[in-house]
């Protein structure tokens, strides 16, 4: 009772719905292994080695979330936005990185307070992110090559959203005109595909799905429309499945809701988070907006700021920018504070 009060109060604060955990696992392909040629042995000192490119699973700043694309582009006329939000990841290193069993994560923790000034208070966490969204980039290893330089994109659905198109089937089915000002995403590298029964989500078959290893929402996965949201990649160890951290890695403790003279606590054992290792992570960045900030999800040594498009929650302003790094000396800045290394500004993928 006291709580879907304390949701109706903390309205904003509440986007997501829990469900049941979804887990998929792909079949793995047999992995050719082909036995390196003997190198002649010569009486040559030893040289250092050519510089080549030396394919390798991705360390931390390697890959980085480049952009991300979360307020969608206005409808003109109207005072929302088309759905066409993508996360791009690049590879900033100088070498061949594989972006196999690179793992997707939202935050659990959530780092705004509403106009009413409620917020919610969670024990410290600094060696982990608290998490509850996964999405895992399937592979055997090597099957993703990402060059020096080079993105992927993943989009939360790859459709042309210049385009007129029919979502859902029959009785439901529901006709969505074209947006001339969006975003063409089926030249996606992955998107999310979440079957459910409630409400479609188109599946675009030329585009690789991300694998699903914990989704909160009853229906599909979107970005928060108004950035309140922090956005994390880490590569997760050979042998760790959705199901192994699920049993191993739920996270725990009391958690508080604070609004006016009203205090309540709660167990973090009821709810669907998971802690994910410091040491798996690749990149972090937290969105917000100045005037519902109030504290990063994540502990500072993953990202010590936040991005943001606009300064005031849901002023119209944000649609059609996404945020995304700044270039420092040629390279997307990376200090580990997103209020200064990125910026706001038209979306990398917009024509
Ligand atoms: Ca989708
Ligand atoms: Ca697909
Ligand atoms: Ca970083």
């Amino acid at each position: 009772m006291k709580k879907v009060f304390l949701l109706a109060a903390a309205a904003a604060l509440a986007f997501s719905a829990c469900v049941k955990p979804v887990y998929e696992d792909k079949p793995g392909k047999e992995e050719e292994k082909t036995v390196p040629e003997e190198k002649e042995k010569t009486d040559t000192p030893d040289t250092p080695p050519e510089k080549t490119d030396i394919p390798a699973a991705p360390k931390a700043g390697e890959l980085l979330i480049e952009e991300v694309y979360y307020a969608g582009t206005l409808i003109q006329g109207a005072e929302h936005a088309s759905d066409d939000q993508y996360i791009k990841l690049t590879n900033v290193s100088d070498h061949t990185v594989y972006a196999d069993r690179v793992l997707f994560v939202m935050n659990y923790i959530q780092g705004d307070k509403t106009d009413v000034g409620a917020y919610y208070e969670y024990p410290e966490l600094n060696d982990g992110l608290a998490v509850n969204d996964m999405y895992l980039i399937p592979g055997n290893g090597t099957d993703h090559p990402v060059k020096p330089g080079e993105s992927l994109v993943l989009a939360l659905a790859a459709l042309d959203y210049t385009q007129g198109r029919t979502e859902g089937e029959g009785e439901d089915a529901e006709t969505i005109e074209g947006n001339p000002d969006a975003i063409d995403l089926t030249g996606a590298d992955f998107e999310f595909y979440d079957e459910n029964d409630v409400y479609p989500d188109t599946d675009n078959p030329d585009v690789e799905n991300l694998v699903i290893w914990f989704k909160s929402s009853a229906t599909i996965t979107t970005l928060h429309h108004s950035g309140l949201q922090s956005y994390a990649i880490a590569l997760v160890p050979e042998g760790e499945t959705a199901e192994k951290i699920m049993a191993e890695r739920h996270w725990s403790g009391t958690y508080y809701f604070h609004f006016d003279e009203y205090n309540f606590d709660y167990a973090i054992e009821d709810d669907d988070v998971w802690v994910i290792p410091g040491e798996w992570v690749l990149d972090a960045v937290n969105c917000s907006a100045e005037d519902s900030y109030f504290r990063n999800p994540w502990g500072p040594a993953f990202d010590a700021g936040y991005a943001w498009t606009v300064k005031v929650f849901n002023d119209i302003a944000r649609f059609g920018k996404s945020v995304r790094r700044q270039i420092v000396d040629g390279k997307p800045a990376d200090t580990n504070n997103s209020t200064n290394d990125f910026a706001a500004g038209t979306p990398s993928l917009k024509k």
